[in-house]
């Protein structure tokens, strides 16, 4: 042990008194403030810099673990991290919340306040990003060393706000106050080459001239799990230019082009981009995809060589996860690094490649499958290209030797037929050993549709992993009336294994623990009624049902079902006011693309019929409809406590898993949903009495693709679905502009691509029996503490141990040494 560190460094709480010395110490020395001048923004400085002090000993212990132990480390390389906010999860996975509430209490400051002004870190769409994120907390709560791998976007998901109704973006700058949580790592600095040409020297191999270089700067954030014990890290890169100023150029004058190559690495980490992508923003998204891959292939390669010296052992100490195809570059570039800079031969990369590899498939959507055309792909990376072709070739020859007759224009990477163009998908999955779905019906459909065809060539590749959600954000953290609920009743195991809430299900029975688990929801919905009130101006009453739809505004997720519900029911109250209705508010939350301008309609007719219900008199609190704007993680950790009803109505064989299903669930919501993703799985742990399923399965669908359907004849067939549709076609709720809607009409009525006509009908007739479900509290009650109990199986914990085994191969500790400690 050298000088420095035999010096004895301990800033540990134990203390509010602790936590006050090291705020304030802090305060003055990292923030530069007098505590008597100091703002809400430099109180959250200081006690984010206070709390990540906490963590600095852990994360240095759980590296060197790794390094002395030669632990098998997984990487997680994604595009997308939708951590949210970390002030409050981490101190309560370090068991400090008492002091420090205490603490600034003592120093004049409101805890609830401070927590509030930790900017929301919005570094991703939707799903999988926030899986991403529960992701990480899993694997730091399993003791798992693992890093994730990311962009440093400057600007993250767009902020949405409305104005008359229709969303209006405007971009989202959550650095701008600086992020606390981060270590710049100056010293950690990769180059990225891009375009440029392929040169075969005379022995045979094959050198890449790229035409510019840029840098990949890493900045890493320490992520803590359950009692903090292990900490991993997320490191996310920002696009540095290899020089700031041209001087050539700016000593010609020419100031501005002489930033030119400067401003254009920056802009490589500059923007998320949302789920939409446009021709135009192609080039920068293939950029930012090999950027970040690139820099997290070559920082992993350089950890591993640190401590080995055999590159071809690789596999046994080395766990690559692509978090969809957004990093599927990676199958080349590791490639061309062991290739290249290792002096492999193409034979051994590419196995070594396949052994570390490994590919989640997010999406079946034909659009949402990546394709590179070849002459942008051959432009930016020309390297790649021919690897790609090499290792397309080798997957040609397993395709001609299959006994079974193939399509081989079909099954080839690269695209030859007129669409032409690199099939990421298919890249993903030739060179991973593993690709799996995220939940059992998808992993199902991927080897009956998209990958039908790799799937018969490699066979038992593909399986399924169904996602899970942290316990410890959704739940312990984001609902503390029912976390100390659970706490008094079972104790607390269930927060570092979740299967163990299934203990409360026995107090289902119990007439007292209704009445205090009914307390708890009342509570997190008196919460929400009073930001509703204050964001939106509505009023609604806490003893209706809080039915929620809180998701991307996508047509396949069918908000618009849940609205022409609404639609229907406020005619039928309308029609007969005293008969005997079962008040309900609906709440939906959600972000549309920017391009996406049937969503964005969709959202305009949300608050349209809003508008009409929410201020008849006739309706009062029968019925009221709110739309939240800039729905993101934090408004999630305050909705979903207070949600009676999950809405989750898809149409079958679209939405791959859902995690907010799991989330509202776990909180204690009944579901309203159709059999598709992960709400099959729901139902068969909940119990089919325990949820309300309706509508067509996937089968159905796949059928009635191929049969085709005639949704004209349907509506013409339901009084109700007609008048609906008559009344949003005709300006009944635009009256300003008769028209607006007619395009949603429309298309329901010609080409009704996401069977909304065909699930009308049973969607209603679900709803009201969800409505005589309510009437019957008791029952409710009962209900919704089972699905609380049963659902433990999809914590995100479960599912990490089942990539750990069946996927990474490592081990993790069983649950109980979880909640026992130790180091
Ligand atoms: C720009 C490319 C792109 C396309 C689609 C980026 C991001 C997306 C989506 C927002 C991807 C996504 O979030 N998919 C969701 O992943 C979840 C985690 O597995 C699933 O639970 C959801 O069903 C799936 O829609």
């Amino acid at each position: 042990m050298n000088a420095a560190t035999a010096v004895t460094l301990s800033r540990r709480i134990e203390d509010a008194e602790d936590v006050k010395r090291l705020i304030i110490e802090k305060l003055k020395y990292a923030v530069g403030k007098d505590p008597e001048h100091s703002v809400r923004q430099d109180w959250s400085a200081a006690l984010i810099l206070a709390v990540r002090d906490q963590l600095v000993d852990h994360w240095m212990a759980s590296t060197r673990r790794a390094y002395e132990q030669d632990q098998k480390r997984v990487y997680y390389l994604s595009m997308e991290f939708l951590i949210g906010r970390l002030l409050k999860d981490t101190i309560i996975n370090l068991g400090l919340e008492a002091p420090v509430r205490e603490a600034l209490t003592e120093l004049g400051a409101d805890y609830d306040e401070i927590l509030r002004s930790e900017p929301d870190a919005a570094l991703g769409n939707g799903g999988l990003g926030r899986l991403a994120a529960c992701f990480l907390d899993s694997m730091s709560t399993l003791g798992i060393p693992a890093h994730g791998y990311g962009i440093r976007y400057e600007n993250g998901l767009f902020r949405q706000s409305i104005h008359d109704g229709w969303q209006a973006e405007e971009p989202e700058d959550w650095l701008v106050t600086g992020h606390n949580w981060e270590f710049e790592r100056p010293e950690v600095i990769y180059n990225i080459p891009f375009g440029g040409e392929v040169i075969t020297t005379p022995e045979g191999k094959a050198v890449w001239h790229p035409a510019e270089v840029m840098l990949a700067a890493a900045y890493d954030t320490p992520i803590a799990g359950w009692r903090g014990r292990h900490v991993n890290t997320l490191r996310l890169w920002a696009g540095k230019p290899a020089k700031r100023v041209d001087l050539d150029r700016f000593n010609r004058g020419e100031y501005l082009s002489a930033m030119e190559a400067a401003v254009r690495a920056e802009t490589v980490s500059r923007i998320l981009y949302p789920d939409d992508t446009t021709e135009e923003g192609k080039n920068l998204r293939l950029r930012q995809e090999f950027f970040f891959t690139s820099a997290s292939l070559q920082d992993l390669l350089r950890r591993y060589l640190s401590s080995h010296d055999d590159i071809s052992k690789l596999p046994e100490k080395v766990a690559i996860q692509l978090n969809d195809t957004h990093p599927a570059i990676a199958v080349a570039e590791l490639m061309r690094l062991l290739v290249d800079t290792h002096g492999l031969s193409m034979e051994v990369a590419f196995q070594l490649t396949r052994e570390t590899l490994s590919y989640t498939n997010h999406t079946l959507m034909p659009e949402a499958l990546e394709r590179w055309s070849l002459q942008l792909f051959g432009s930016v990376l020309p390297r790649h290209l021919d690897i790609i072709r090499w290792i397309d070739e080798q997957h040609l020859r397993t395709a001609a030797a299959a006994k079974r007759t193939l399509d081989l224009e079909r099954v080839r990477i690269v695209d030859h037929t007129n669409g032409q163009g690199v099939r990421m998908g298919h890249l993903a999955f030739v060179g991973s050993h593993r690709v799996n779905g995220v939940s059992a019906l998808h992993a199902d459909l991927m080897k009956q549709t998209v990958f039908q065809d790799l799937d018969s060539l490699y066979p038992s590749r593909i399986l399924g992993v169904t996602n899970g959600v942290t316990p410890r954000r959704w739940l312990h953290s984001c609902n503390k009336p029912l976390s100390d609920l659970l706490i008094e009743t079972i104790g607390e195991d269930w927060i570092g294994d979740l299967e163990a809430i299934e203990a409360v299900a026995p107090y289902a029975e119990d007439a007292a623990f209704r009445e205090r688990f009914r307390a708890a929801k009342h509570e997190n919905k008196c919460r929400l009624v009073a930001e509703i009130q204050s964001r939106v101006g509505i009023h609604v009453s806490p003893d209706a049902m809080f039915d929620v739809q809180i998701k991307r505004m996508h047509e396949y997720k069918r908000q618009l079902l849940n609205i022409m519900e609404a639609v229907a029911q406020y005619f039928a109250i309308r029609n007969d006011p005293a008969a005997d209705w079962t008040p309900r508010v609906k709440i939906f939350g959600g972000k549309a693309a920017p391009g996406y301008e049937m969503a964005k309609l969709i959202i305009k007719l949300i608050n349209d019929v809003a508008r009409a219900v929410n201020s008849d008199p006739v309706i009062g609190d029968r019925l009221k409809i709110v739309f939240l704007p800039n729905y993101n993680v934090s408004t999630a950790e305050r909705i979903i406590p207070a949600a009676d009803l999950s809405e989750q109505i898809s149409t079958a064989g679209m939405e791959a898993s859902g995690t907010g299903n799991m989330k509202l669930a776990l909180n204690g919501a009944l579901t309203i949903g159709t059999l598709d993703g992960a709400n099959v799985e729901i139902c068969d742990r909940v119990g089919r009495e325990n949820i309300h399923i309706f509508g067509l399965t996937a089968e159905d669908v796949a059928n009635y693709r191929i049969s085709g359907y005639d949704s004209r004849a349907v509506i013409d067939g339901n009084e109700t679905l007609k008048t609906v549709l008559d009344a949003i076609g005709s300006g009944v709720f635009s009256p300003e502009d008769p028209n607006r809607f007619r395009a949603i009409v429309d298309r329901l009525s010609y080409d009704d691509y996401f069977f909304v006509t065909a699930d009308f009908a049973a969607y209603l007739d679900e709803q009201r029996k969800v409505d005589r479900a309510f009437m019957d509290k008791e029952d409710w009650t009962r209900r919704t503490i089972l699905n609380t109990a049963r659902v433990g199986w999809f914590s995100a914990d479960r599912a990490i141990r089942d990539y750990a085994r069946e996927i990474w191969n490592v081990e993790t500790p069983s649950a109980k040494e979880i909640n026992q400690g130790g180091e």
